[in-house]
């Protein structure tokens, strides 16, 4: 870093609550967020972490409408679950709250009257598009239609979700309103515009020559944007959900929500610091740090540096957003419709205490540079083979040694040999390393480095096998024990910004009061003569069928979404009565049923249809339990040539519907008939 800052804001993206949070908002942007933000309050830095839940937007009142109840019922219950999720899972925010705050609300509203009596807006009247039906303006996820980009057909009024497009609602081809699913109509309206055309200049400075160095997707989006020219943004909205628009004649209309949003990180570092809160804001001194997924790139690196540059006052812009890819769900995209999501407070439900193996794993697989995959198998084999196998496997030897040969008290070290030299050396070297992928956002290559902590501690016991000099050299074993916990101890500093519940046990069992990063590579950390505490695991194996529990899961709701995604086949071509009659259909009674053998799919049915007995076989094994058809009637086709299937003759097909599911169930008379009749 070529600037010394005195303090530092690290803002996380204010998640939206109409959902609780996913491993997806996880990896992106509070595991990162957390893990820098605890590093510099290791190095006795000035920084805070803010973070709240967005509580405005249609997606909120458009849940609150289909469930019947009204949009703050819908924050209450989310704010909850992501505030208390995330605090268990120890993201450690200085403050946690939500743009329905009194504070928020204030602050945004002054905000914008500021910009509004600074004629910083451009106020416009336009055609948007109305529901007669629902008696509303469409405003970005109220109407859905096919993107005039990709043609994708179900693109939202504010942006296409398949080729990542934003878009005006009056853009969408063949627009629907998300409330009635009636076409709309045009009206006028006015709204407020934010010029960002004219900050363009500004801006194009500002990132694409005075940050070269932010990672290549923020820089490169950011270009891209810029180079295509901005454009004015309405900000503001028909809606009865939202801040009010502070200004006279404004009634029924709301700041738009991501103009509030963003807002909600200056007044959650004023509700957390009401007298200082400006020096984080205003001071060059200061720096901020925005974590954020890639859809919100440009909200932040444009539309909101534009609404800061507009306020003046000395506000500052972000010095970096390390925006990140998306993570994927076993090989598919996370959706919050579709329940595709590993939730973090049903994570923390079935995982008890193993909040550090999410972490660890979410970190590990951070999708810094490109989307990334989680899936469940990777998940146990990161915990089996790395954190039992090289992290919890090294510290536990360590301690059961020392309770072995020492009852449990340090030992005084003897003369250091270069094997221990040596290892204090590559240790010096991985802090080194570690120190520069924190400073620079890298977190997954910072973990390996933390890790290569226990790995050199594995290697020197495997080097110096204390247990095999035991039996001949115990002053050379004072000096491994020592050396050894001397490495946990720097594991326990090491690890704190990664895996804090590891680190404050380790710590603890260790006696170690404070933990700070300059003691990072120290050999002197756990003093001779001190007593530790017993040897507990710090990790365990998770077994099979921990993880077969969550895939059906996944598996259940694949098919549950197969069910709601299930549509009806289109009606065949117009046929005729005659055509009809030629089918002989007929109902018999099943009198004997039973499977195939070596025929996994068929059953074998004997069937009286009044004339004697009659041989079909079908294709619903996997349907029926053979027993629970006897003594059922069923419509069969009574013309079919006879056919063989696996060795038996078939002289007719059973009838039966295909359900959403493609399980097939057979179709038979509703009241007792008599075998041999005709279905017409
Ligand atoms: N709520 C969008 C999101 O969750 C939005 C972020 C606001 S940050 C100011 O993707
Ligand atoms: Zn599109």
């Amino acid at each position: 870093m070529d600037k010394k800052f005195k303090r530092t804001l690290v803002t996380t993206a204010l998640p939206y609550a109409n959902g609780p949070v996913h491993i997806g908002h996880l990896a992106g942007v509070y595991i990162p967020a957390d893990i820098y933000t605890r590093y510099l309050r290791l190095k006795g830095e000035d920084v805070i972490m803010i973070g709240g839940s967005d509580e405005h937007g249609v997606p909120i009142t458009i849940k609150a409408k289909n469930e019947g109840v009204t949009p703050q019922d819908i924050v209450d219950r989310y704010h909850k679950i992501i505030k208390d999720s995330m605090e268990e899972l120890g993201i450690s925010f200085d403050v946690y709250s939500r743009t329905t705050s009194d504070i928020h609300t204030e602050t945004a509203s002054e905000f914008f009257r500021h910009l509004y009596d600074k004629g910083e807006f451009v106020e416009k009247t336009s055609m948007q598009l109305y529901d007669e039906k629902a008696g509303q303006f469409l405003a970005d996820r109220y109407v859905t239609g096919e993107c005039p980009h990709c043609h994708f057909d179900h693109a939202y009024g504010d942006q296409c979700e398949k080729c990542g497009t934003s878009l005006n609602a009056t853009d969408l081809i063949n627009p629907r309103s998300a409330i009635t699913g009636n076409t709309p109509v045009l009206r006028e309206t006015k709204h407020w515009y934010l010029p960002l055309d004219k900050w363009e200049p500004a801006l194009s400075k500002w990132i694409l020559e005075g940050h070269k160095e932010w990672k290549t997707n923020v820089y490169g989006q950011c270009k891209s944007w810029i180079d295509l020219g901005l454009q004015p943004r309405a900000v503001s909205r028909d809606l009865d959900w939202g801040v009010p628009v502070p200004v006279e004649g404004a009634e029924g209309k709301v700041l738009y929500v991501w103009f509030d949003a963003p807002i909600g990180y200056i007044s959650n570092t004023k509700e957390l610091l009401p007298d200082s809160w400006e020096k984080y804001w205003k001071d060059p001194e200061s720096r901020i740090i925005n974590f954020i997924g890639k859809d919100n790139i440009v909200f932040h690196c444009i539309v909101f540096p534009a609404m800061l540059m507009a306020y003046g006052d000395n506000y500052q812009l972000p010095d970096n957003v390390p925006a990140n890819e998306f993570l994927n769900l076993e090989g598919d995209k996370i959706s919050t419709s579709r329940n595709w999501a590993v939730w973090l407070h049903e994570y923390l439900r079935d995982f008890e205490g193993k909040q550090d193996v999410l972490r660890y794993v979410l970190t590990a697989n951070a999708p810094e540079t490109k989307d990334n995959d989680f899936t469940w198998s990777d998940f146990q084999q990161r915990n089996n083979s790395e954190l039992v196998a090289i992290l919890g496997n090294f510290v536990n030897r360590v301690l059961v040694l020392t309770h072995k040969y020492y009852g449990g008290v340090v030992p005084v070290p003897g003369e250091l040999t270069d094997t221990e030299r040596n290892t204090y050396a590559e240790l010096a070297e991985i802090k080194k390393r570690l120190s520069d992928y924190l400073d620079t956002f890298h977190f997954r290559e910072a973990l390996k480095e933390a890790m290569n902590i226990a790995r050199l501690g594995n290697r020197y016991l495997q080097e110096t096998e204390p247990w095999k000099l035991a039996k001949t050299d115990m002053d050379r074993v004072a000096t491994v024990m020592y050396t050894s916990l001397q490495l946990c101890a720097n594991i326990a500093v090491a690890f704190e910004p990664f895996l804090p519940f590891m680190s404050h046990k380790l710590a603890d069992t260790l006696h170690l009061d404070s933990l700070k990063w300059e003691n990072l590579g120290s050999n002197d950390l756990v003093a001779a003569g001190l007593e530790i505490g017993a040897p507990e695991l710090l990790f365990e194996k998770i077994e099979d069928s921990t993880i077969q529990a969550q895939l059906d899961r996944l598996a259940r709701i694949k098919e549950e979404n197969k069910i709601k995604q299930w549509q009806p086949q289109p009606v065949q071509e117009p046929t005729d009565f005659d055509t009809f009659m030629k089918l002989d259909i007929r109902v018999g009674t099943v009198k004997e049923c039973m499977r195939v053998p070596k025929a996994d799919k068929l059953l074998q049915f004997t069937i009286d249809d009044g004339m004697g007995d009659r041989t079909i076989v079908s294709g619903i094994a996997k349907y029926y339990d053979p027993a629970d058809l006897v003594g059922k009637q069923v419509c069969f086709i009574a013309n079919f040539p006879p056919r063989k299937l696996k060795g038996v003759e078939s002289q007719g097909m059973i009838l039966s519907a295909e359900n959403a599911d493609g399980s097939l169930v057979v179709v038979g008379p509703t009241g007792p008939v008599s075998p041999g009749s005709q279905v017409k």
